[in-house]
């Protein structure tokens, strides 16, 4: 049995060679991106038996992306090769933010209005340049519908290899990628026996929602997989956005059936809501360390990383919220989605220092 299951898409990610705006730029590096291989390697780093669960083509960009995500220790035996539909891509600026000493975490945003936890770059709804603002905002355009991971269905998936690890994280982006993925989801968030605990990072992106020919139903949609997952990670801007709630007791309020929610409070911190036998909530409230912020995307599935990882490990919430936030911190301060995170012994001894010293990361 590994320890946690990721099953999402993943794409090859070009990202321009020198900043400006993807209509400029003569050339692109490539890297790769997805929400949760990038937790899937976040884990894999930490010591943890992660196992990422996709499609990809049978192309060039497919065979790009297993190699990379299987070389930081993710096992990809489930990952699925499809002939006839092409691995996802995508482009995306880095939306080139000043880098000052902002308090940052998970919840960063890009262009500042978006509704993103971290990866605000990803949506790509906005104008990518706002003419009153001094930093030019992130675009990002995806090249991913009919992808072979949008084609991901219970009969393609069966529940028994999702459901074969301790955990199994899912986000908000698999549903908004077609119809057979919105049945999935369903499917693998069912409470049945063999379920294993169930993580669900909201990750809303409004562009791929309006796509969808039910693009009014996103809310709804992911409301309703929030509910029936065991631990939920929301940032409250995109609660905000997506279901018009604010502040982290009112997203609890309209979000009560998760044994675990945490709230990611950009650059304050974040709060945890764990249900007690008396259905009362224990409320911790962690803030996060301040960071020179390089690029804020992956930083909310490394906050994801850290957080399972402290979960798997048993901690008490505070320190999972800590361990959450450092592997945010070296996400954050990378231009890729992937940072690289303290050593667990390293990374054990800072969540362990008072608040006052904490306070001064
Ligand atoms: O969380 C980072 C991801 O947003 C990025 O890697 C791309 O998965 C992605 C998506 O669908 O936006």
């Amino acid at each position: 049995v590994v320890d946690v299951v990721c099953l999402g898409e993943s794409m090859v990610t070009f990202v321009p060679s020198r900043p400006g705006r993807l209509a400029d730029v003569p050339s692109f590096a490539r890297g790769i991106g997805g929400a949760e291989s990038n937790v899937a390697c976040g884990l894999a780093r930490a010591g943890h038996r992660a196992r990422w669960i996709s499609r990809v083509g049978t192309d060039g960009f497919g065979e790009h992306l297993v190699r990379e995500i299987a070389a930081t220790g993710v096992d990809t035996a489930y990952v699925q090769r499809d002939p006839h539909r092409p691995t996802g891509i995508y482009f995306r600026t880095a939306g080139e933010r000043a880098v000052g000493s902002e308090q940052v975490d998970g919840s960063e945003t890009v262009d500042g209005a978006g509704p993103a936890d971290g990866n605000g770059a990803a949506d790509g709804n906005g104008p990518a340049e706002s003419p009153d603002s001094p930093e030019p905002l992130a675009e990002v355009v995806y090249y991913r519908a009919g992808s072979a991971a949008a084609a991901m269905s219970p009969a393609l998936i069966p529940r028994e290899r999702a459901w074969s690890g301790r955990v199994l994280h899912l986000t908000g982006i698999t549903p908004a990628l077609s119809a057979d993925c919105r049945t999935l989801m369903h499917e693998l968030t069912a409470r049945a026996p063999g379920r294993p605990l169930v993580s669900f990072d909201l990750n809303y992106r409004v562009s791929l929602w309006q796509r969808e020919a039910d693009a009014e139903r996103g809310p709804a949609v992911l409301l309703g997989l929030a509910r029936g997952c065991d631990l939920v990670f929301v940032g409250e801007d995109e609660a905000e956005a997506v279901w018009g709630v604010s502040g982290p007791a009112a997203i609890r309020a309209a979000l009560p059936e998760p044994e675990l929610l945490v709230v990611k409070q950009g650059g304050a911190g974040a709060t945890a809501y764990a249900r007690c036998p008396d259905g009362t909530d224990d409320v911790t409230f962690e803030p996060a360390p301040r960071v020179d912020v390089v690029a804020p995307v992956g930083a909310g599935d490394a906050f994801a990383a850290g957080f399972l990882s402290g979960t798997l490990r048993g901690l008490p919430v505070a320190e999972r919220l800590r361990h959450g936030h450092l592997m945010a911190a070296a996400a954050l301060t990378v231009p890729g989605d992937l940072g690289t995170p303290p050593s667990r012994e390293h990374a054990d001894h800072l969540v362990a220092l008072d608040a006052a010293q904490w306070g001064t990361l």
